[in-house]
């Protein structure tokens, strides 16, 4: 088992820069990967236990199924997998693969967090032990060309993470991500599809209030960076469906004027009653907008394997 550390360092001062310049945007955001610090991940952990939370719930059996369908295509290849995490959605697909298969993959977890790394790659390891397996931290967002090519490669990236990147920067990705492709490789994209705006606005409001806690959170990992004073109490959770971008919205809405200050920072930040911070998009598709990621990466989406009721699918995309 080989672990690379592939990550630049990135400086407190820059991420504080980064925070503060979105604080004093207008309108007010903070970027998506703030929301996961230890807390974070263990509140989003929690959101994927809910009911009314579905991806996973379908997300999970479609792996199993899709995998069965696809094990002749993971024959003597290199399976990389952009933020592996805890690497559990990928050992419910090797489970379904024959070992004799298994044994000719060398399997390349990505993330940019080297504990998840090193930990999911060793308990990966005594599970398979006929499997080669080359961890690497790595922003892969910003640095795909850091994943070694040296055989015909399957990529899989799951978990509909792709719909929490802007449009624009899901099309980059799609690009760079084609660019490094070479004709054959595959991608196994999970995505979370368009349907009812009812359900999928239940999904991120909760009756147990967790995603709004999930959501509150980002204000305390914007403590510890920046050393502010803001309160998650003086904030309400809001989740939204907005039709015009096929995604939810996740906003942060204060209920009271307020100064947030800061020993770093010369001046307060202001916020007027009612005022949002947004905080996270998450992006629904349709077989059309599933094209048109393909096209931007030079890809073919040869399958899309979906539940009966088409809520997630799991698209099977192939270098042109
Ligand atoms: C990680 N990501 C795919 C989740 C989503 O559904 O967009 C994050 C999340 N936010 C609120 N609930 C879950």
């Amino acid at each position: 088992m080989i672990i690379e550390d592939r990550m630049p360092e990135i400086g407190e001062s820059s991420i504080r820069e980064k925070l503060v310049s979105c604080l004093r945007a207008d309108p007010k955001v903070l970027p998506s990967m703030f929301f996961y610090d230890h807390e974070g991940s263990e509140l989003f952990e929690k959101i994927t236990k809910l009911e009314e939370y579905y991806p996973p719930k379908i997300e999970i059996p479609l792996l199993r199924s899709t995998a069965r369908m696809l094990k002749e295509e993971l024959k003597d290849c290199d399976l990389v997998e952009l933020g592996s995490g805890d690497c559990s959605k990928i050992s419910l697909f090797l489970n379904e693969i024959p070992e004799e298969i298994r044994q000719n993959i060398v399997y390349y977890p990505v993330d940019i967090c080297k504990e998840a790394i090193e930990k999911s790659a060793s308990d990966l390891q005594s599970r398979y032990p006929e499997m080669g397996i080359h961890g690497i931290t790595a922003d892969f967002l910003e640095h795909i060309e850091n994943i070694p090519a040296n055989r015909k490669r399957f990529f899989c990236f799951f978990g509909s993470t792709i719909g929490n990147l802007a449009e624009a920067k899901a099309m980059d990705f799609m690009r760079d991500l084609g660019t490094v492709m070479n004709k054959g490789d595959r991608l196994l994209l999970g995505v979370d599809m368009l349907k009812d705006i009812s359900i999928i606005e239940k999904a991120y409001n909760d009756s147990q209030g967790t995603t709004a806690e999930f959501n509150r959170n980002i204000l305390k990992v914007t403590n510890k960076h920046l050393g502010t004073n803001f309160d998650p109490g003086d904030f309400e959770h809001v989740a939204f469906f907005n039709k015009k971008h096929s995604r939810i919205e996740m906003h942060l809405k204060a209920k009271k004027d307020l100064e947030i200050t800061s020993p770093l920072l010369k001046e307060g930040i202001f916020f007027k009653k009612d005022e949002t911070i947004h905080t996270e998009n998450s992006h629904k598709y349709t077989s059309d907008s599933i094209r048109k990621m393909a096209d931007a990466g030079g890809l073919f989406a040869e399958n899309i394997f979906s539940d009966d009721r088409n809520w997630f699918s799991l698209v099977e995309m192939v270098k042109r």
